[in-house]
């Protein structure tokens, strides 16, 4: 028996797996439990073949590997990995955004272009290009060209990471964390973690910490910026979310992974009218587009593509009968759709050169056919219409509206109005105490924690508490779904000040900002406030803080990373596997805030957490000397 989900549509669709026996993720997750204590608390050393080692935490067995690595070194080793493992994917999505954009602009690569050209110029005069008269594609060449040259940098620092306010810069030089290229550091912190290396844990911390900068300050920010450059800037857009957007009568198609460079083509090659004339041949109305996890996130919020769902949604998608094609490139996919897809219709076509998946249809993609490509996948989905079982269809009816498509450009611009587009009203808004502060409520949904019900649960006390929140990933779609992204949530749930906020502007007490590698947005939107002036000359003395209730994934413990060694107080809903070590759970928890600004606490209840969150930003607000807030109850 799964566990419950927290959510009816899960709850219905899991009746359906387990009447035909499908294994889902809970169920597989229920049949992990108990979960190993030495792993949970990261007390378990698998690095070298003298183990796998292990520590007591009770202090009665081993205290030592074989090696005499203790559970300091231990835990921080495997921390630092789990980091680098993170970045080394956010930093790999970002070189192959650049690499795509040093093509188009060499002329090599014909189906991208330059939406945002505005947005190229910008990022090519930070790294020192020269615009002059040169033209948009000249412009690519360079910047791919540069960018290209920071993955392989060996000294010096990342380009990126003088958008920082000066305190932070002089925290990591300080702190010897500055990041000199990307690949060096991810690099390093697996070196340095092999048996017989770096073992003093703060040490070995500073690894985890550098590889982590690189992802914010480096490889994401960089996916987000060519993004915005290849595929146009987002603009605020009113979609729909759940897996009721799926259709009864058209050849649904899901989109999931995490770069969009297929995903943004398939958008364009699903108008194509021979396609949508196929399509009607086989006796469908149309395509249906809609996505899961963070590629979801990037087509809606360029094009208004419905999101069908978050990570845990994806098996269940498949298991309403109507999806004809799953297409995936890279991360969060569960290598056990091609399982539950075996009851089903629905074809999975994997495409990415760095990701195969046992049982999966391999249809590689480059982006040189990109248009090509896309269309052959087309082809296959909506052929796969004429084998859609209609007695095994059950599309749940629930879906709900939401505004997604904010960017640190364009929110505050909203919130500034047409006549002052700037940081200013929203500085002045938490000046004068309408507004509380900011927190960023991102990251995953997971099985330990009733889906999506924490996030929603966690991001309504904040606004309660006239906490304005940012979003990205799978947490976005969660509050989505529970119709909190929305101008009319504010109404409902916001507390007077934000509500009075929201009304003025138009804007949902919740703001998407878009995929994983976007939380970079929310760093930018620090630095910008930070800039604006009057709420704190560094990161670390703004009143933000942030959180991710319902981690899973080494991209969470990078992102994580990298905010608090920005200054950012973040909340976890489960721990780091560092509590079998108390020295590492008292440095990043207590000591670090010392050196950077930032800290990490554990809170599995999600009203505690927010408290943690608003108890934070109120501390903040004191040694601003803010005005008490205008609607104050807390
Ligand atoms: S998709 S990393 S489950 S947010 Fe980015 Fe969602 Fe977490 Fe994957």
């Amino acid at each position: 028996m799964a566990k419950p989900t927290g959510n009816p549509i899960n709850d219905e669709l899991l009746k359906i797996a387990a009447q035909n026996n499908i294994s889902t993720i809970w169920d597989r997750f229920m049949e992990q439990e108990p979960h190993c204590g030495f792993g949970t608390l990261g007390v378990c050393c698998k690095i070298c073949n003298l183990g796998p080692c292990r520590i007591d935490p009770f202090g009665e067995g081993a205290q030592k590997g074989a090696c005499g690595a203790d559970s300091d070194t231990i835990s921080s080793r495997n921390l630092a990995r789990n980091a680098a493992a993170g970045a080394a994917c956010h930093s790999d999505h970002g070189r192959t955004m650049a690499k795509t954009l040093l093509d188009v602009g060499k002329g090599i690569i014909k189906d991208y272009s330059i939406k945002d050209p505005a947005k190229l110029k910008r990022l090519a005069s930070e790294f020192c290009i020269k615009i002059e008269d040169k033209s948009d594609l000249k412009i690519a060449e360079e910047l791919g060209e540069a960018i290209l040259k920071e993955y392989g940098q060996q000294e010096g620092e990342l380009t990126l990471t003088k958008r920082a306010p000066k305190k932070q810069q002089e925290n990591w030089k300080k702190t010897n964390v500055n990041p000199r290229g990307i690949d060096i550091e991810v690099v390093q912190a697996f070196s340095r973690t092999h048996i017989g290396c770096d073992n003093e844990y703060k040490h070995v911390l500073e690894a985890a910490i550098r590889a982590s900068l690189v992802d914010g300050w480096g490889g994401s920010m960089i996916a987000t910026e060519l993004s915005d450059i290849l595929f146009g800037s987002p603009e605020p857009i009113r979609a729909e979310v759940n897996l009721g957007v799926l259709k009864e009568d058209e050849v649904n198609i899901l989109l999931h992974g995490h770069e969009p460079l297929l995903s943004d083509i398939i958008v364009t090659a699903s108008q194509d009218k021979e396609l949508v004339e196929l399509a009607k041949k086989y006796g469908a109305k149309g395509i249906n587009l809609s996505g899961i996890c963070c590629t979801a996130a990037e087509v809606l919020m360029r094009h208004g593509v419905p999101m069908a769902g978050n990570f845990l949604q994806q098996e269940l998608a498949i298991i309403t009968g109507a999806v004809e094609a799953m297409i995936v490139d890279i991360q969060c996919i569960m290598p056990s759709l091609s399982e539950v897809a075996k009851s089903f219709h629905t074809k999975l076509i994997s495409t990415s050169p760095k990701a195969k998946f046992v049982g999966m249809e391999h249809i590689e993609f480059h982006e040189k056919d990109a248009l090509a490509i896309a269309k052959k996948i087309l082809r296959i989905a909506i052929e796969n219409y004429k084998n859609r079982d209609r007695s095994k269809v059950n599309i749940p009816k629930e879906k709900m509206t939401l505004v997604a498509g904010f960017t640190m450009e364009n929110v505050f611009y909203n919130l500034g109005g047409s006549f002052r587009p700037s940081y200013r009203p929203l500085n002045d808004a938490i000046i004068s105490g309408r507004i509380r502060g900011v927190a960023g409520v991102v990251g995953c949904d997971n099985p330990k924690n009733e889906s999506g019900l924490c996030h929603a649960d966690m991001v309504k006390e904040l606004i309660k508490n006239d906490v304005l929140v940012v979003q990205t990933g799978c947490s976005g779609s969660a509050c989505a779904k529970a119709g909190l992204l929305t101008p009319e949530a504010a109404f409902r749930f916001a507390g007077d000040g934000l509500k009075e906020i929201c009304e003025t502007v138009g804007i949902p007490p919740v703001l998407h900002t878009g995929s994983c590698v976007d939380n970079t947005r929310i760093l930018t939107a620090c630095c910008e406030m930070v800039k604006e002036g009057g709420i704190g000359n560094s990161i670390d003395e703004l009143p933000v803080a942030g959180a991710a209730p319902e981690w899973m994934s080494e991209k969470a413990i990078a992102i994580g990373w990298y905010f608090v060694a920005s200054g950012i107080f973040v909340v976890l809903g489960t721990p780091l596997r560092v509590l079998g070590s108390k020295n590492v759970t008292n440095y990043i928890c207590n000591e670090i805030e010392q050196l950077y600004g930032g800290k990490w606490a554990f809170e599995s209840d999600p009203i505690k957490a927010a408290h943690l969150m608003i108890g934070h930003i109120d501390k903040k607000r004191e040694a601003l000397k803010l005005k008490p807030l205008i609607y104050a109850k807390v």
